[in-house]
């Protein structure tokens, strides 16, 4: 079932982390988390949405997904396949948007999907031991506050929903505004080449995917609990010719 928005409690065993738009990248998310000592046991890894497309990987999220200590937003990617029945949308996605994995998907892998695409929220916050952490793909409502733009999404406002997948307005435009009602917040969606501060938003997709266009493109992880902001990342320079093995 469809919820708008999840919250966490406070991680008291372990470490929280939050990663930028993988689409597909996922070896260099294995590294990332190698190299911080991941614990599946104790440690959460929350993420940003735009897991799927582009990248060499995409099937690979479903797996992704599944796992008990992962847990993401929707990016407007998600929301893509959500809608692909309808053929605009599909063409648009899989001619332009780096949908064409799907086209290799049989009916059970595809219906597994969608299930799992349809069950991740919008919005996610976490009880984080120094602050309230929201997490959302694009970005908040500059004219909202955190509960404000949570009870929106409950109320299953669509262009709240579409403002949380799609929105660049912060980050192209003053990046103004102090997200009120919530300490931090972590958006991906908009790639840059560091972390973005804006007032209390961290916009922190450093361009993964697009490795063959900037040698400097790199996924970036950062730790929130109790790490409060300390960024890792490695590059991905080279990874997108890796083959479907390794
Ligand atoms: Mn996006």
């Amino acid at each position: 079932m469809q919820r708008p928005f999840r919250r966490f409690a406070r991680n008291a065993a372990g470490r929280d982390f939050v990663v930028g738009d993988i689409h597909g990248m996922f070896p260099a998310l294995r590294q990332l988390l190698a190299g911080v000592a991941f614990d599946e046991d104790c440690d959460r890894l929350f993420s940003v949405g735009d897991l799927i497309d582009r990248g060499p990987r995409s099937r690979e999220a479903l797996e992704w997904l599944a796992k008990p200590w992962f847990h993401a937003v929707r990016g407007n990617h998600e929301q893509f396949l959500l809608d692909s029945d309808d053929r605009p949308t599909r063409e648009l996605w899989i001619g332009y948007n780096g949908g064409g994995w799907w086209l290799e998907c049989g009916p059970a892998e595809r219906e597994a999907f969608r299930e799992a695409c349809a069950a991740l929220p919008i919005a996610i916050e976490i009880d984080a031991t120094q602050g309230r952490v929201g997490i959302v793909h694009a970005d908040a409502p500059r004219s909202n506050s955190w509960s404000e733009f949570l009870s929106r999404l409950e109320s299953r406002d669509e262009r709240a929903v579409e403002h949380a997948l799609w929105s660049r307005e912060r980050i192209s435009a003053g990046r103004s505004g102090h997200v009120t009602g919530v300490d931090l917040v972590f958006c991906g969606h908009t790639p840059t080449t560091r972390i973005v501060e804006a007032a209390n938003v961290r916009f922190i997709d450093t361009g993964a995917v697009y490795h063959r266009q900037f040698p400097d493109a790199r996924l970036t992880m950062v730790e929130i609990e109790p790490g409060w902001c300390r960024a890792v990342s490695v590059s991905t320079s080279g990874q997108g010719v890796m083959s479907g093995s390794e």
